[in-house]
């Protein structure tokens, strides 16, 4: 991706016809470009007036010195009918501009160091988040306390660093020159951190995209018809055949702002059907993948005490489905079972407040500390604590400083990468070209 620093245009509202579309244009002869076709002599620096566009519209144009891209950038707010943006765009090149590509004045935000890469990501997820879970994770991550703490891990990486090269710089001389307990200390710090900050993904990542849970149990239980009843949608096939459900049908659902990812699966038992059983191996995919496991239990076929189901690792949730039918009385099982009937309702509403209390904690970890949700920041993360690990290795053994200090140089790479404090072209065409045009 070229550093380019001719003026750009683009639409900046959302293609189609609209009230008002906003066009933007940013780069050193933004003024000059807009000044071409508005009948005005300047515009004063952040102050709204109101001119003609050529003959074409009547506009309110905004002059930002340095605007949100870093450079001069003018803004004009137009009618949005497809003719009056289309025609001032073509104006616009006309005029010297070239139309923008996709996340370009993000892009140019990033090269003026008005944001690091994370926050320029975060700016992507802003405009997708659909939920106020979402929302949140992509402003903490844009207002920059993520960034921060990458900045100081940053910081604490270049200090070993230079303890370490120190020492190389006098290797002629054979001496082990940083504090070697000082090295220890630093890395260990290093890692408690970077630890946190990995193991974070794994609700970072469901919040934003949906918290998976797997709805399992024995065949004709009714997992199916609670799907159904969740999503409050005729969704999945119901039957009064056991083994109806042979794929995984998976739906989203909203719970008090939180997106979940539900997995209806295969009814589990023996069988000698292929496909059946191609079903239930994928029944037990879905439970791996699962950061919550509904377990489904009949009420009219138990017998005796009903214990809930844990999975280790998960959080797991017991309902106990077609009490409607079960004997009164019935429902004197374990405290933690949830009773419920798909069929009519019953207890579909404290299903969905069992649902959301598994993920509140890291719902409420998003006030308080920066949680990763982005794949490439938790990938480049896992491999500097690899590198770290061989840094930790190196000084265990002995190895030869200048050999450790080659891992160090990895780790800081690989931070690099996050913020953008090393970025090749591959790294920001892949995120800018899913930016849309016009941000
Ligand atoms: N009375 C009553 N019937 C129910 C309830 N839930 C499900 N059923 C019935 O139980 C039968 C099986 O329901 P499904 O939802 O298909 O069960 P399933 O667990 O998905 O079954 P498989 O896909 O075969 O594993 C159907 O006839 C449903 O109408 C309930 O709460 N009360
Ligand atoms: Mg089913």
């Amino acid at each position: 991706m070229r550093a380019k620093t001719d003026t750009i245009a683009a639409i900046s509202t959302p293609a189609g016809v609209g009230g008002i579309a906003v066009v933007r244009i940013s780069g050193s002869d933004a003024l000059a470009i807009a000044l071409r076709h508005l009948d005005v002599d300047t515009l004063e620096p952040r102050y709204a007036t109101y001119c003609h566009f050529a003959d074409l519209d009547d506009v309110v144009a905004v002059y930002f010195p340095r605007g949100y891209s870093g450079e001069p950038t003018v803004e004009i707010s137009c009618h949005g009918s497809r003719y009056i943006q289309e025609a001032v765009m073509q104006a616009l090149v006309a005029a010297g501009a070239r139309m923008a590509e996709a996340g370009e004045f993000t892009l140019r935000a990033f090269m003026h160091g008005r944001l690091d890469l994370s926050q320029a990501e975060a700016v992507a997820d802003l405009i997708d988040a659909a939920t106020p879970a979402q929302h949140l994770l992509a402003v903490s991550q844009l207002r920059g306390s993520y960034a921060q703490e990458l900045k100081s891990l940053r910081q604490q990486l270049l200090d070993l660093t230079s303890l370490l090269e120190l020492e190389l710089d006098f290797s002629q001389e054979d001496v082990e020159f940083a504090d070697r307990s000082q090295l220890k200390g630093l890395l260990s710090t290093l890692n408690t951190e970077l630890s946190r900050l990995i193991k974070s993904f794994v609700a970072g990542n469901a919040l934003k995209k949906g918290v998976p849970v797997a709805i399992v149990g024995a065949p004709n239980v009714g997992k199916s018809t609670l799907l159904n009843a969740l999503l409050g949608d005729d969704r999945a096939i119901v039957s009064d055949i056991p083994g109806t459900t042979r794929d995984t049908i998976e739906e989203t659902l909203n719970i008090e702002g939180i997106t979940f990812r539900l997995v209806d699966t295969a009814g589990l038992r023996h069988t000698d059907d292929q496909i059946e059983r191609l079903g239930i191996e994928r029944s037990q995919r879905a439970i791996e993948d699962a950061q919550i496991v509904i377990t489904v239990i009949d009420a009219t076929t138990c017998t005796g005490n009903i214990q809930p189901v844990e999975y280790s690792g998960k959080h797991s949730i017991t309902v106990v489905n077609k009490s409607d039918l079960a004997a009164p009385g019935h429902s004197t099982g374990h405290q933690s079972l949830i009773y419920i009937s798909a069929l009519t309702g019953t207890g579909i509403e404290t299903l969905k407040h069992a649902l959301h209390d598994c993920v509140a904690d890291s719902e409420a970890m998003i006030q308080t500390m920066p949680l990763v949700t982005n794949i490439r920041h938790h990938e480049a993360l896992v491999r500097v604590q690899d590198s770290l690990q061989n840094v930790q290795d190196g000084l265990d053994s002995g190895t030869p400083t200048d050999l450790v200090s080659v891992d160090l140089r990895d780790a800081l790479y690989n931070l690099g990468t996050i913020t953008g404090d090393v970025a090749n072209d591959e790294i920001l065409s892949n995120i800018f070209s899913r930016f849309c045009i016009g941000k």
